[in-house]
Protein backbone atom coordinates (compact mmCIF):
# COMPACT_ATOMS: atom_id res chain seq x y z
CA UNK A 1 0.00 0.00 0.00
CA UNK A 2 2.02 3.21 -1.36
CA UNK A 3 1.63 6.61 0.71
CA UNK A 4 -0.80 9.48 0.16
CA UNK A 5 0.50 12.92 0.86
CA UNK A 6 -2.11 15.47 2.31
CA UNK A 7 -1.71 19.21 1.75
CA UNK A 8 -1.94 20.35 5.76
CA UNK A 9 -0.98 23.62 6.74
CA UNK A 10 1.29 24.19 3.65
CA UNK A 11 3.24 21.00 4.53
CA UNK A 12 2.69 17.49 3.13
CA UNK A 13 1.59 15.09 5.91
CA UNK A 14 1.54 11.29 5.07
CA UNK A 15 -1.69 9.35 5.39
CA UNK A 16 -1.80 6.01 4.00
CA UNK A 17 -5.05 4.60 2.81
CA UNK A 18 -5.22 1.20 4.34
CA UNK A 19 -4.97 2.57 7.81
CA UNK A 20 -8.43 4.19 6.84
CA UNK A 21 -9.84 1.07 4.42
CA UNK A 22 -13.32 -0.63 5.29
CA UNK A 23 -12.73 -3.89 7.23
CA UNK A 24 -14.16 -6.10 4.31
CA UNK A 25 -11.95 -4.60 2.00
CA UNK A 26 -8.81 -4.71 4.22
CA UNK A 27 -9.87 -8.57 4.96
CA UNK A 28 -9.93 -9.13 1.19
CA UNK A 29 -6.29 -8.18 1.24
CA UNK A 30 -5.57 -10.20 4.04
CA UNK A 31 -6.77 -13.36 2.36
CA UNK A 32 -5.09 -12.41 -1.20
CA UNK A 33 -1.54 -11.75 0.74
CA UNK A 34 -1.81 -14.51 3.67
CA UNK A 35 -2.05 -17.02 0.36
CA UNK A 36 0.74 -15.61 -1.28
CA UNK A 37 3.26 -15.78 1.83
CA UNK A 38 1.93 -19.44 2.88
CA UNK A 39 2.86 -20.52 -0.47
CA UNK A 40 5.62 -18.69 -0.73
CA UNK A 41 6.94 -20.09 3.03
CA UNK A 42 6.26 -23.30 1.63
CA UNK A 43 7.95 -23.11 -1.55
CA UNK A 44 11.07 -21.80 -0.12
CA UNK A 45 11.69 -22.49 3.15
CA UNK A 46 11.92 -26.25 4.42
CA UNK A 47 10.98 -25.92 8.11
CA UNK A 48 7.97 -24.61 7.12
CA UNK A 49 6.77 -27.01 4.31
CA UNK A 50 8.37 -30.11 6.82
CA UNK A 51 5.44 -28.50 9.69
CA UNK A 52 2.78 -28.15 7.24
CA UNK A 53 3.41 -31.27 5.45
CA UNK A 54 3.47 -33.42 8.96
CA UNK A 55 0.05 -31.44 9.57
CA UNK A 56 -1.86 -32.09 6.60
CA UNK A 57 -2.05 -28.94 5.44
CA UNK A 58 -0.85 -27.23 1.91
CA UNK A 59 -1.20 -23.48 0.65
CA UNK A 60 -4.09 -24.00 -1.38
CA UNK A 61 -6.04 -25.75 1.53
CA UNK A 62 -5.69 -21.64 2.72
CA UNK A 63 -8.88 -20.57 1.57
CA UNK A 64 -10.52 -18.24 3.91
CA UNK A 65 -8.73 -16.43 7.13
CA UNK A 66 -10.37 -19.03 9.85
CA UNK A 67 -7.96 -21.71 7.62
CA UNK A 68 -5.20 -19.75 9.50
CA UNK A 69 -5.55 -21.79 12.27
CA UNK A 70 -4.50 -25.46 10.34
CA UNK A 71 -1.06 -23.99 9.99
CA UNK A 72 1.32 -24.98 12.56
CA UNK A 73 2.86 -22.42 14.97
CA UNK A 74 6.36 -21.21 14.32
CA UNK A 75 8.46 -20.23 17.61
CA UNK A 76 11.72 -18.42 18.85
CA UNK A 77 13.82 -21.70 18.68
CA UNK A 78 12.80 -22.23 15.14
CA UNK A 79 14.45 -19.37 14.85
CA UNK A 80 17.40 -20.27 16.87
CA UNK A 81 17.95 -24.27 15.75
CA UNK A 82 18.39 -23.02 11.96
CA UNK A 83 20.79 -20.46 12.87
CA UNK A 84 21.93 -18.15 11.18
CA UNK A 85 20.09 -19.01 7.88
CA UNK A 86 17.51 -21.37 7.84
CA UNK A 87 14.64 -19.51 7.66
CA UNK A 88 15.58 -17.04 4.66
CA UNK A 89 13.35 -17.57 1.94
CA UNK A 90 15.05 -15.81 -1.09
CA UNK A 91 18.76 -16.75 -2.11
CA UNK A 92 21.15 -13.98 -0.21
CA UNK A 93 21.92 -12.14 -3.53
CA UNK A 94 18.10 -10.25 -2.76
CA UNK A 95 18.87 -9.99 1.18
CA UNK A 96 19.96 -5.86 1.31
CA UNK A 97 20.27 -6.05 5.67
CA UNK A 98 20.58 -8.71 8.62
CA UNK A 99 19.37 -7.37 12.12
CA UNK A 100 20.21 -9.57 15.09
CA UNK A 101 18.41 -9.68 18.50
CA UNK A 102 20.47 -11.52 21.33
CA UNK A 103 18.00 -12.95 23.50
CA UNK A 104 18.75 -13.68 27.13
CA UNK A 105 20.21 -17.21 26.17
CA UNK A 106 22.95 -18.82 23.66
CA UNK A 107 23.11 -17.13 19.86
CA UNK A 108 21.47 -14.27 18.78
CA UNK A 109 18.42 -14.92 16.06
CA UNK A 110 18.91 -13.53 12.85
CA UNK A 111 16.46 -11.74 10.37
CA UNK A 112 16.89 -10.11 6.81
CA UNK A 113 15.00 -8.22 4.74
CA UNK A 114 15.37 -7.44 0.85
CA UNK A 115 14.80 -3.93 -0.40
CA UNK A 116 10.95 -4.29 -0.58
CA UNK A 117 11.25 -5.65 2.80
CA UNK A 118 12.63 -2.32 3.98
CA UNK A 119 9.91 -0.35 1.98
CA UNK A 120 7.28 -2.06 3.93
CA UNK A 121 9.06 -1.29 7.05
CA UNK A 122 9.64 2.40 6.17
CA UNK A 123 5.70 2.70 5.61
CA UNK A 124 4.45 1.17 8.73
CA UNK A 125 7.36 3.29 10.43
CA UNK A 126 6.00 6.30 8.96
CA UNK A 127 2.31 5.18 9.60
CA UNK A 128 3.29 5.09 13.15
CA UNK A 129 5.05 8.38 12.86
CA UNK A 130 1.79 10.30 11.42
CA UNK A 131 -0.32 8.57 13.50
CA UNK A 132 1.61 10.27 16.67
CA UNK A 133 1.10 13.27 15.00
CA UNK A 134 4.52 13.93 13.56
CA UNK A 135 5.35 15.33 9.97
CA UNK A 136 7.81 16.79 7.82
CA UNK A 137 7.87 19.92 10.20
CA UNK A 138 9.55 17.99 12.83
CA UNK A 139 12.78 17.16 14.29
CA UNK A 140 13.35 13.22 15.30
CA UNK A 141 15.91 12.71 18.26
CA UNK A 142 16.17 8.64 17.39
CA UNK A 143 17.86 7.58 20.65
CA UNK A 144 17.01 4.17 20.19
CA UNK A 145 20.55 1.81 19.57
CA UNK A 146 21.47 1.59 16.07
CA UNK A 147 23.00 -1.08 14.89
CA UNK A 148 22.00 -5.40 14.85
CA UNK A 149 19.06 -4.21 17.19
CA UNK A 150 16.28 -3.10 15.01
CA UNK A 151 14.99 -0.11 16.72
CA UNK A 152 17.57 2.61 15.43
CA UNK A 153 17.29 2.67 11.63
CA UNK A 154 13.94 1.29 11.93
CA UNK A 155 12.93 4.51 13.11
CA UNK A 156 15.27 6.18 11.05
CA UNK A 157 13.67 5.36 7.72
CA UNK A 158 10.55 6.04 8.99
CA UNK A 159 11.28 9.67 9.93
CA UNK A 160 12.96 10.24 7.14
CA UNK A 161 9.89 8.71 5.31
CA UNK A 162 7.74 11.16 6.72
CA UNK A 163 10.40 13.93 5.87
CA UNK A 164 10.92 14.63 9.17
CA UNK A 165 14.54 15.97 10.22
CA UNK A 166 16.36 12.92 11.64
CA UNK A 167 19.06 12.81 14.42
CA UNK A 168 20.82 9.30 14.48
CA UNK A 169 21.98 9.92 17.98
CA UNK A 170 21.75 6.13 18.72
CA UNK A 171 21.53 5.34 22.61
CA UNK A 172 23.95 6.42 25.49
CA UNK A 173 25.86 9.58 25.99
CA UNK A 174 23.70 11.78 28.39
CA UNK A 175 24.85 14.53 28.46
CA UNK A 176 25.05 14.65 24.42
CA UNK A 177 21.47 13.79 24.20
CA UNK A 178 20.51 16.87 26.25
CA UNK A 179 22.45 19.33 24.46
CA UNK A 180 21.19 18.11 21.36
CA UNK A 181 17.75 17.91 22.89
CA UNK A 182 17.62 22.19 23.50
CA UNK A 183 20.32 23.20 21.16
CA UNK A 184 18.74 21.31 17.99
CA UNK A 185 15.10 22.30 19.15
CA UNK A 186 13.85 18.91 18.70
CA UNK A 187 9.94 18.29 18.64
CA UNK A 188 10.02 14.44 18.89
CA UNK A 189 12.02 11.97 20.96
CA UNK A 190 12.10 8.25 19.75
CA UNK A 191 13.34 5.77 22.73
CA UNK A 192 12.67 2.66 25.54
CA UNK A 193 10.39 4.66 28.03
CA UNK A 194 13.19 3.92 31.00
CA UNK A 195 15.92 5.85 29.17
CA UNK A 196 13.49 8.76 28.80
CA UNK A 197 13.14 8.72 32.03
CA UNK A 198 16.96 8.57 33.06
CA UNK A 199 17.01 11.25 30.29
CA UNK A 200 14.37 13.82 31.91
CA UNK A 201 15.85 13.31 35.39
CA UNK A 202 19.20 14.06 34.14
CA UNK A 203 18.09 17.03 32.82
CA UNK A 204 16.44 18.51 35.72
CA UNK A 205 19.77 17.93 37.37
CA UNK A 206 21.35 20.26 35.01
CA UNK A 207 18.65 22.86 35.59
CA UNK A 208 16.78 22.42 32.11
CA UNK A 209 13.33 23.46 32.04
CA UNK A 210 10.38 22.56 29.95
CA UNK A 211 10.21 26.01 28.25
CA UNK A 212 13.94 25.68 27.15
CA UNK A 213 13.04 23.07 25.24
CA UNK A 214 10.33 22.30 21.91
CA UNK A 215 9.70 18.80 22.73
CA UNK A 216 6.42 17.59 22.70
CA UNK A 217 6.34 14.09 21.35
CA UNK A 218 8.07 10.67 22.95
CA UNK A 219 7.78 7.12 20.72
CA UNK A 220 8.61 4.83 23.66
CA UNK A 221 8.55 0.65 22.89
CA UNK A 222 10.99 -2.11 23.31
CA UNK A 223 10.05 -2.90 26.51
CA UNK A 224 6.59 -2.96 28.61
CA UNK A 225 5.57 0.31 30.86
CA UNK A 226 2.71 0.63 32.55
CA UNK A 227 -0.19 3.16 32.14
CA UNK A 228 0.83 4.80 35.25
CA UNK A 229 4.51 5.31 33.93
CA UNK A 230 3.05 7.12 30.77
CA UNK A 231 0.79 9.64 32.86
CA UNK A 232 4.41 10.35 35.08
CA UNK A 233 6.06 11.23 32.15
CA UNK A 234 3.47 13.43 30.45
CA UNK A 235 3.49 15.22 33.82
CA UNK A 236 6.37 15.52 34.39
CA UNK A 237 8.09 16.34 31.04
CA UNK A 238 5.08 17.95 29.65
CA UNK A 239 4.92 15.51 26.37
CA UNK A 240 2.36 13.15 24.70
CA UNK A 241 4.23 9.76 25.09
CA UNK A 242 3.02 7.34 22.40
CA UNK A 243 3.17 3.14 22.66
CA UNK A 244 4.89 1.80 19.77
CA UNK A 245 5.44 -1.46 19.58
CA UNK A 246 7.05 -4.57 17.30
CA UNK A 247 9.53 -7.31 17.42
CA UNK A 248 13.27 -8.39 15.59
CA UNK A 249 11.15 -11.91 14.25
CA UNK A 250 8.43 -9.83 12.49
CA UNK A 251 9.88 -6.52 11.16
CA UNK A 252 11.07 -4.56 14.12
CA UNK A 253 9.57 -1.72 15.66
CA UNK A 254 6.49 -0.24 13.77
CA UNK A 255 4.32 -3.84 13.91
CA UNK A 256 1.63 -1.09 16.22
CA UNK A 257 2.23 2.41 17.33
CA UNK A 258 -0.68 4.55 18.84
CA UNK A 259 -2.42 7.66 17.32
CA UNK A 260 -3.37 10.55 18.96
CA UNK A 261 -6.35 9.13 21.34
CA UNK A 262 -3.33 6.75 22.58
CA UNK A 263 -5.39 4.15 23.44
CA UNK A 264 -3.55 1.36 22.20
CA UNK A 265 -1.08 0.70 19.40
CA UNK A 266 -3.56 0.14 15.99
CA UNK A 267 -1.64 -2.74 14.16
CA UNK A 268 -0.88 -2.27 10.95
CA UNK A 269 -3.08 -5.48 9.43
CA UNK A 270 -2.27 -5.04 5.88
CA UNK A 271 0.60 -6.30 6.82
CA UNK A 272 1.18 -8.30 9.93
CA UNK A 273 -2.40 -10.48 10.41
CA UNK A 274 -2.61 -10.67 14.19
CA UNK A 275 -4.41 -13.76 16.39
CA UNK A 276 -4.85 -13.88 20.06
CA UNK A 277 -4.68 -17.56 21.47
CA UNK A 278 -4.74 -19.46 24.90
CA UNK A 279 -0.90 -19.70 25.41
CA UNK A 280 -1.24 -22.79 26.92
CA UNK A 281 -3.88 -24.52 24.92
CA UNK A 282 -2.78 -22.83 21.68
CA UNK A 283 -6.64 -22.49 20.64
CA UNK A 284 -7.99 -19.13 19.22
CA UNK A 285 -9.60 -16.65 21.55
CA UNK A 286 -12.32 -13.90 20.43
CA UNK A 287 -11.17 -10.36 20.52
CA UNK A 288 -11.50 -8.75 24.07
CA UNK A 289 -10.07 -11.56 25.53
CA UNK A 290 -6.55 -12.05 27.20
CA UNK A 291 -4.17 -14.13 25.51
CA UNK A 292 -0.80 -14.24 23.55
CA UNK A 293 -0.25 -12.54 20.58
CA UNK A 294 0.59 -14.71 17.41
CA UNK A 295 1.36 -12.59 14.09
CA UNK A 296 1.82 -13.70 10.67
CA UNK A 297 3.72 -11.25 8.02
CA UNK A 298 1.63 -11.05 4.87
CA UNK A 299 3.78 -9.20 3.10
CA UNK A 300 7.63 -9.99 4.20
CA UNK A 301 9.62 -12.17 1.34
CA UNK A 302 13.24 -12.51 2.83
CA UNK A 303 12.18 -13.81 6.18
CA UNK A 304 7.97 -14.66 6.21
CA UNK A 305 6.21 -15.49 9.61
CA UNK A 306 3.91 -17.89 9.89
CA UNK A 307 2.11 -17.97 13.14
CA UNK A 308 4.61 -16.81 14.92
CA UNK A 309 4.32 -16.98 18.74
CA UNK A 310 5.17 -13.77 20.25
CA UNK A 311 4.67 -14.52 23.74
CA UNK A 312 3.86 -11.27 24.36
CA UNK A 313 0.14 -10.92 25.95
CA UNK A 314 -2.59 -8.62 24.94
CA UNK A 315 -5.87 -8.47 23.87
CA UNK A 316 -7.47 -7.23 20.50
CA UNK A 317 -10.38 -5.20 20.13
CA UNK A 318 -12.13 -3.77 17.43
CA UNK A 319 -14.06 -0.85 18.80
CA UNK A 320 -14.00 2.38 16.23
CA UNK A 321 -11.27 4.63 17.80
CA UNK A 322 -12.29 7.94 17.29
CA UNK A 323 -8.99 8.76 14.85
CA UNK A 324 -10.95 6.85 12.54
CA UNK A 325 -8.77 3.93 11.82
CA UNK A 326 -10.18 0.74 10.71
CA UNK A 327 -7.23 -0.91 11.93
CA UNK A 328 -7.68 -3.03 15.56
CA UNK A 329 -5.94 -1.90 18.41
CA UNK A 330 -3.92 -4.31 21.04
CA UNK A 331 -4.01 -3.81 24.57
CA UNK A 332 -0.80 -1.95 26.31
CA UNK A 333 1.81 -5.31 26.40
CA UNK A 334 2.30 -5.77 30.22
CA UNK A 335 3.54 -8.96 30.32
CA UNK A 336 5.21 -11.86 27.87
CA UNK A 337 4.15 -15.46 28.97
CA UNK A 338 7.55 -16.42 29.68
CA UNK A 339 8.49 -13.46 32.21
CA UNK A 340 6.11 -14.10 34.39
CA UNK A 341 8.31 -15.35 38.19
CA UNK A 342 6.71 -18.03 40.72
CA UNK A 343 7.87 -16.38 43.89
CA UNK A 344 6.33 -18.94 46.66
CA UNK A 345 4.12 -20.16 44.39
CA UNK A 346 2.96 -16.84 43.61
CA UNK A 347 2.81 -15.75 39.79
CA UNK A 348 4.44 -12.28 39.98
CA UNK A 349 4.65 -10.44 36.96
CA UNK A 350 7.66 -7.57 36.96
CA UNK A 351 4.99 -4.61 35.77
CA UNK A 352 2.75 -5.20 38.74
CA UNK A 353 5.88 -4.09 40.93
CA UNK A 354 6.03 -1.19 38.86
CA UNK A 355 2.16 -0.53 38.96
CA UNK A 356 3.01 -0.43 43.07
CA UNK A 357 6.12 1.78 43.17
CA UNK A 358 3.76 4.28 40.61
CA UNK A 359 1.48 4.31 43.42
CA UNK A 360 3.99 5.68 45.70
CA UNK A 361 4.75 9.17 46.36
CA UNK A 362 8.78 9.63 47.22
CA UNK A 363 9.84 6.66 45.15
CA UNK A 364 11.11 7.30 41.30
CA UNK A 365 10.40 4.67 38.92
CA UNK A 366 13.57 3.40 38.82
CA UNK A 367 13.79 -0.69 40.55
CA UNK A 368 15.20 -3.72 40.29
CA UNK A 369 13.32 -7.30 41.59
CA UNK A 370 16.06 -9.38 43.23
CA UNK A 371 15.00 -13.21 43.33
CA UNK A 372 16.79 -15.44 45.25
CA UNK A 373 16.45 -18.67 47.51
CA UNK A 374 17.41 -19.06 51.39
CA UNK A 375 16.67 -22.55 52.77
CA UNK A 376 14.64 -23.70 50.00
CA UNK A 377 12.42 -20.76 50.09
CA UNK A 378 12.04 -18.19 47.65
CA UNK A 379 13.00 -14.57 48.45
CA UNK A 380 11.71 -11.63 46.86
CA UNK A 381 13.33 -7.86 47.40
CA UNK A 382 12.54 -4.68 45.79
CA UNK A 383 15.46 -2.20 44.92
CA UNK A 384 13.69 1.08 44.44
CA UNK A 385 15.22 5.12 44.20
CA UNK A 386 13.85 7.65 46.50
CA UNK A 387 12.79 10.61 45.26
CA UNK A 388 14.31 13.61 47.67
CA UNK A 389 12.14 16.24 46.06
CA UNK A 390 8.77 14.30 46.84
CA UNK A 391 10.47 13.47 50.60
CA UNK A 392 11.06 15.34 53.66
CA UNK A 393 14.68 14.61 55.22
CA UNK A 394 13.26 12.88 58.12
CA UNK A 395 14.67 9.35 59.14
CA UNK A 396 11.03 8.46 60.24
CA UNK A 397 10.24 9.59 56.89
CA UNK A 398 12.08 6.88 55.03
CA UNK A 399 10.75 4.19 57.56
CA UNK A 400 6.88 5.21 56.49
CA UNK A 401 8.33 5.37 52.94
CA UNK A 402 9.32 1.77 53.17
CA UNK A 403 6.22 0.22 55.24
CA UNK A 404 4.14 2.52 52.63
CA UNK A 405 6.36 1.00 49.70
CA UNK A 406 5.92 -2.79 50.83
CA UNK A 407 1.82 -1.85 51.33
CA UNK A 408 1.60 -1.11 47.91
CA UNK A 409 3.46 -4.57 46.43
CA UNK A 410 1.64 -6.41 48.97
CA UNK A 411 -1.67 -4.43 47.76
CA UNK A 412 -1.03 -5.49 44.07
CA UNK A 413 0.88 -9.02 44.05
CA UNK A 414 0.09 -10.78 47.31
CA UNK A 415 3.36 -10.91 48.08
CA UNK A 416 5.45 -9.58 50.99
CA UNK A 417 9.16 -8.00 49.64
CA UNK A 418 12.09 -6.42 51.44
CA UNK A 419 12.47 -3.31 50.37
CA UNK A 420 15.33 -1.44 49.83
CA UNK A 421 15.54 2.14 49.40
CA UNK A 422 18.14 3.43 46.93
CA UNK A 423 20.13 6.59 46.93
CA UNK A 424 18.74 8.43 43.12
CA UNK A 425 20.92 7.35 40.23
CA UNK A 426 22.14 4.78 42.33
CA UNK A 427 20.26 1.79 40.41
CA UNK A 428 22.05 1.23 36.93
CA UNK A 429 20.68 2.67 33.95
CA UNK A 430 20.38 1.31 30.47
CA UNK A 431 20.54 3.00 26.82
CA UNK A 432 17.98 0.77 25.93
CA UNK A 433 15.61 -2.00 27.52
CA UNK A 434 15.71 -1.93 31.54
CA UNK A 435 16.98 -4.98 32.94
CA UNK A 436 14.57 -5.25 35.79
CA UNK A 437 14.78 -8.52 37.20
CA UNK A 438 18.15 -10.25 38.61
CA UNK A 439 17.03 -13.94 39.22
CA UNK A 440 19.68 -15.56 41.64
CA UNK A 441 17.54 -18.79 41.70
CA UNK A 442 18.70 -19.22 37.48
CA UNK A 443 22.14 -17.86 38.32
CA UNK A 444 23.35 -20.41 40.85
O1 LIG B 1 12.23 -4.20 20.68
C1 LIG B 1 11.62 -3.68 18.40
C2 LIG B 1 11.25 -2.31 18.82
C3 LIG B 1 12.17 -1.30 18.76
C4 LIG B 1 9.95 -2.04 19.24
C5 LIG B 1 11.81 0.00 19.12
C6 LIG B 1 9.57 -0.75 19.59
C7 LIG B 1 10.49 0.26 19.53
P1 LIG B 1 13.10 -6.97 19.96
O2 LIG B 1 14.40 -6.53 20.52
O3 LIG B 1 13.08 -8.16 19.07
O4 LIG B 1 12.47 -5.82 19.09
O5 LIG B 1 12.12 -7.19 21.18
C8 LIG B 1 10.78 -7.51 20.96
O6 LIG B 1 10.14 -6.42 23.02
O7 LIG B 1 8.27 -9.23 21.83
C9 LIG B 1 8.02 -7.38 23.42
O8 LIG B 1 8.17 -8.38 24.44
C10 LIG B 1 8.93 -6.20 23.74
N1 LIG B 1 8.31 -4.95 23.28
C11 LIG B 1 8.54 -4.27 22.14
N2 LIG B 1 7.77 -3.15 22.10
C12 LIG B 1 7.03 -3.16 23.24
C13 LIG B 1 6.03 -2.29 23.79
C14 LIG B 1 12.14 -4.56 19.51
N3 LIG B 1 5.64 -1.17 23.19
C15 LIG B 1 10.05 -7.65 22.28
N4 LIG B 1 5.47 -2.65 24.98
C16 LIG B 1 8.58 -7.87 22.10
C17 LIG B 1 5.85 -3.78 25.61
C18 LIG B 1 7.37 -4.31 23.98
N5 LIG B 1 6.78 -4.61 25.16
Amino acid sequence: MSMQWNDVDGGMDPVSSADFMPRQQLKSLQMQRMRAVVRHAYEHVSVFRGRMDAAGVKPDDIRSLDDVRRLPFTHKTDLRDHYPFGLFAVPMPEIVRLHASSGTTGKPIVVAYTAEDIRVWSEVMARSFAACGLSRRDVVQNAYGYGLFTGGLGAHYGAEAIGATVIPISGGNTERQLTVLKDFGVTAICCTPSYFLHLWESAQAQGLKRGELKLKVGVFGAEPWTEDMRARIQREAGIRAHDIYGLSEIIGPGVACECHCQCGPHIFEDHFYPEIIDPKSGEPLPDGAEGELVLTTLSKRAMPMIRYRTHDITSLSDDTCNCGRSLRRIRRIARRSDDMLIIRGVNLYPSQIETALLRVRGTAPHYQIEIGRENDLDTLAVRVEIDPAALGDQLADLEDLRDEVSRSIEGVTGLRAQIHLAEPNSIERSQGKAKRVIDRRRLS
